[in-house]
């Protein structure tokens, strides 16, 4: 919602999270959502979807970082990697950013995001776009992973939250279509909102990933600019050997990459799977129930 120079999230009812912008740079319609982007003093260029936040400048690291280094070196040998939505490219830059990486695709169904990120947020996504392993299909990334026959180590799925056009990234049948993408000792991490405010949400996408995958593992990270605590992500395989790698050798995979981070550390990594409690409970709740049906 727009007042004047302020931008508010207003998915949460009797609670307004505002941002001042010191210069809109672009607020229109495209054919699949709202698009804002703005300058804020605090926290740099934020782009918004339907009136959420999706990045700012400045804290884009803490969940980039997240999203790809820990999925990637938990994996180990990660050589293809999708992105399912990740339209502003940051998460790409630091996926890119492991040499042992091959290919990287990227289905976004919304191409005027990954224009305007070219465009304006070159900071967080240069690199990408001269990368020849990067391949970018404009699709629906539901409908791509059902129709594509190839298989990725590592899938990840940085979309916007499982509430309107968003939803079907957290349905059974899209984590269906996900697992039979995955290669041999694959790896699916999908964000999963902020479990505080969301916690139905959460639920709904653990239970079906645990109806779906043999093992389902969260983890929380921090992001000033997501509204409302923590971020839930979850890690789902069928072979956990991803979820339990031991910190010894989490770090020497991480010195062999010799990647610059501000965020990620491999003890980081380790710490974010200690959960608060109600956070464990709503957990293992779903995935009980995941279980049962
Ligand atoms: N995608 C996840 C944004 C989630 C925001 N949700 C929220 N604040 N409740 C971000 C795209 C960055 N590449």
């Amino acid at each position: 919602m727009r007042d004047g120079r302020w931008f508010s999230e207003t998915s949460t009812g009797g609670v307004r999270f505002s941002l001042e912008a010191s210069k809109v740079l672009l607020h229109e319609r495209t054919g699949a959502q709202e698009v804002a982007l703005i300058d804020n003093d605090v926290f740099g260029r934020v782009l918004l979807l339907d009136g959420v936040v999706q990045l700012t400048t400045r804290d884009e690291f803490v969940y980039h970082e997240m999203l790809a280094h820990a999925p990637l070196l938990a994996h180990g040998t990660a050589e293809d990697v999708l992105i399912v939505g990740g339209g502003d490219c940051g998460l790409a830059e630091e996926v890119l950013k492991h040499e042992s990486v091959r290919t990287l695709t990227q289905v976004e169904i919304d191409p005027a995001v990954v224009e305007l990120a070219r465009q304006h947020l070159a900071d967080v996504n240069s690199p990408v776009f001269s990368d020849p392993r990067f391949r970018l299909v404009i699709d629906d990334g539901a409908a791509f992973v059902e129709r594509e026959a190839g298989k990725f180590d590592v899938v990840l799925v940085d979309s916007t939250d499982p509430i309107g056009p968003g939803a079907v990234l957290a349905s059974r049948r899209f984590y269906a279509a996900v697992r039979e993408r995955l290669a041999a000792g694959g790896l699916l991490v999908t964000q999963n909102g902020v479990p505080f405010l969301q916690a139905a949400e959460l639920r709904r996408a653990i239970q079906n990933l645990a109806s779906t995958f043999r093992h389902v593992a969260c983890c929380a990270i921090t992001v000033p600019s997501y509204f409302g605590g923590q971020m839930a992500l979850a890690w789902s395989a069928d072979d956990d050997t991803a979820l339990s790698v031991p910190l010894e050798t989490l770090v020497e995979r991480f010195e062999r990459a010799r990647i610059d981070t501000r965020c990620y550390t491999p003890a980081v990594h380790k710490a974010a799977f200690v959960l608060p409690r109600f956070l464990a409970d709503a957990v293992s709740d779903a995935v009980a129930a995941g279980r049962r049906g």
